[in-house]
This record gives structure tokens, C-alpha cells and sequence, in this order.
């Protein structure tokens, strides 16, 4: 009896080992693309100008070693409006802008080319999905003290 529980404890200890380190060297080299920053309460008073509208927005990272094509991604927040990505390659180690106004799209801003504002300046989430429909991210607030949230 004694000797089958230490050879259980050694291998349970063995495996433990093992699932301890793999995960970390994984998570290093494969980093994730994120939601990064939503500026939810764009500056000044709220007038539906686009230059107040793009300045609300929302960031997403790429922490990966290489670029991932965003092409079918989706942006949503908690009332369901959405933002799909067209073709776009977020590059390694490089940060997205979907701003709710409109705009001409470039590398590193995207435009949903709204005229009304998409996050709540109280509370929303955001829930980032890859094109296959699977969750990459969310990121939630609840606070009229901040303009901005850090995900
Ligand atoms: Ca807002
Ligand atoms: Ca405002």
C-alpha cells in the first residue's frame, strides 16, 4: 500500500512537472492577438462629429512572432454591432485601430464608418472573434470615471 501511493505521488509529481513548463514555453513563443485598449468615452462632448466618433475606438494587438490575416475577424460589443474585418494582415507585434467614425482604412486604422457611437460610455464588452467563430478575446468595464479601459 505504501509503495503504490509513493509510485502514484512520483508519477502524479512527474506529471505535474511536465504540465507546469510546457504551457509557459508555449505561451512565449506563440504570444495572441488581443483586444488591447477600448477609448469608449471619446474627448469632449459627445456631438456625433466624425472627428468625435473616430476617436472612439478600440485596439487590438498581435503578440504572435508572425503576421495573422484578420480577414473575417469580428468586433462586436454588447448590442451586437458589428465590425467585420475585410482583408487585413495585423503584422507580429503590431497594434490595430477600429475607429467607430469614418475614414479612409490604412494599416494601422481601421474605420466601422459609423455615424453613431458603438461603446457605451458607461459599460460594454467587446468580444473579439476569429473568422471561424471562435472567441479570441473580451474585454468588459463598468465605470463612468474612465475614458478609456485597458484590457
Ligand atoms: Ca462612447
Ligand atoms: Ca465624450
Amino acid at each position: 500500500m505504501r509503495r503504490t501511493r509513493t509510485l502514484a505521488a512520483a508519477a502524479v509529481a512527474a506529471a505535474f512537472a511536465g504540465s507546469v513548463l510546457l504551457p509557459v514555453q508555449a505561451q512565449a513563443a506563440t504570444g495572441s492577438v488581443h483586444l488591447y485598449k477600448i477609448y469608449y468615452d471619446s474627448p469632449g462632448t459627445d456631438t456625433r462629429s466624425n472627428s468625435s466618433l473616430t476617436a472612439e475606438y478600440v485596439q487590438i494587438r498581435n503578440t504572435t512572432s508572425k503576421a495573422v490575416s484578420l480577414k473575417g475577424w469580428t468586433l462586436t460589443d454588447a448590442s451586437n454591432h458589428k465590425y467585420t474585418f475585410g482583408t487585413y494582415s495585423l503584422g507580429k507585434g503590431k497594434t490595430v485601430t477600429v475607429r467607430t467614425g469614418k475614414g479612409k482604412d490604412t494599416t494601422a486604422n481601421r474605420y466601422q464608418n459609423r455615424g453613431a457611437y458603438v461603446w457605451n460610455n458607461d459599460k460594454d464588452t467587446a468580444t473579439l472573434k476569429k473568422a471561424s467563430g471562435s472567441k479570441a478575446d473580451t474585454c468588459s468595464y463598468n465605470s463612468t470615471k474612465a475614458d478609456y479601459k485597458m484590457c
